[in-house]
């Protein structure tokens, strides 16, 4: 990075393309209006083989939840079980009926997640010009609610990231361009199309694995770098929907400008691309290297949180 000021978010992309207004000034679902029927028919063509793979990453791992730096992995906590039977205050049903009954308390961003597009902002305006006060208190404009209302079905494709590039997963802070996915899907034999689910693998969460809570030393994710080059192809190939296998979909800080999560702000807020983040992608990408198909039916259905922020998904592909 350069020791120039850190620009501001307003300062950086005030030239960068909208689309506020573009489906009404109620919207609330942004680029996913781009999947209408025609590409539900379109994806649903893509299931020829009867493989399912569910994404989503196991909450409550033993091995650990991988989350953004400030947040908390999910805490599940057993309320009922045999035990609680055993004791002289047990509640009794007729018929002798015994359960088991548990709680999570979790970031509704600590796993697997879809992020409503009023997720952030900069210049106190969200996805489609809405007040950001709207999210004092719970989030009036622009919650995870229409999209989980909506659900995401669509033609994905994967691109293998860490593959292409002969990686066993990406390294901090490394970063690609809407160039470099088109190269690797030219080299996966996969052609992008307009309305695609963009589905990245960068397999990084692996190092959080390896590393536990040192992952988080000089964090920085890899990923999608910020150009107006980028933000002008997701405009020009109508992108809906973003998935990464990293907490935050971008990298994290950009090199050459030293701003936090960019993209967030270009796509998710100016577009209405919707993210979806730290999904599981490794099985799911073990078939694609070994059948050569990286493009399948994505769906996916956020859980409906009322003036949520986010909400959990446990996504499924087709192939
Ligand atoms: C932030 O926006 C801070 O996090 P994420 O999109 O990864 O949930």
């Amino acid at each position: 990075m350069n020791d120039a000021p850190v620009p501001a978010l307003g300062e950086l992309l005030k030239d960068a393309p909208s689309n506020w207004g573009k489906w009404g000034e109620d919207d609330e679902v942004g680029g996913l209006n781009y999947l209408g029927p025609e590409q539900v028919l379109a994806a649903v063509g893509l299931v020829r083989q009867g493989k399912t793979f569910c994404i989503q990453r196991l909450i409550g791992d033993p091995k650990g939840d991988p989350v953004w730096p400030g947040r908390k992995p999910a805490v599940r906590t057993q309320i009922m079980d045999e035990a609680t039977w055993d004791a002289d205050d047990a509640p009794a049903f007729p018929g002798g009926l015994h359960y088991a009954d548990d709680m999570i308390n979790a970031f509704l961003q600590g796993s697997t997640q879809y992020d409503a597009l009023g997720h952030v902002w900069f210049d106190g305006q969200m996805w489609n010009g809405y007040d950001a006060r709207s999210s004092v208190g719970g989030m009036d404009k622009a919650s995870v609610e229409p999209i989980a209302q909506k659900g995401v079905v669509g033609r994905g494709v994967l691109l293998d990231m860490a593959r292409f590039r002969g990686k066993t997963y990406l390294d901090s802070a490394e970063t690609f361009t809407h160039e470099d996915l088109l190269a690797c899907a030219e080299s996966q034999g996969v052609e992008l199309r307009k309305r695609d689910i963009l589905v990245i693998r960068t397999n990084y969460l692996q190092r959080f694995f390896e590393l536990g809570e040192a992952f988080y030393e000089g964090f920085c994710e890899p990923g999608l770098v910020y150009s107006p080059e980028l933000v002008q192809w997701f405009q020009d190939m109508e992108i809906p929907n973003l998935v990464t296998d990293t907490i935050a979909n971008e990298v994290t800080f950009d090199p050459n400008t030293g701003v936090a999560l960019t993209l967030h702000n270009a796509l998710m807020r100016n577009l209405g691309v919707t993210f979806t983040e730290i999904v599981d992608l490794e099985d799911l990408a073990a078939d694609c290297a070994d059948d050569g198909t990286y493009e399948f039916c994505y769906t996916a259905a956020p859980i409906k949180v009322a003036q949520g922020s986010g909400a959990p998904v446990n996504p499924v592909v087709l192939k």
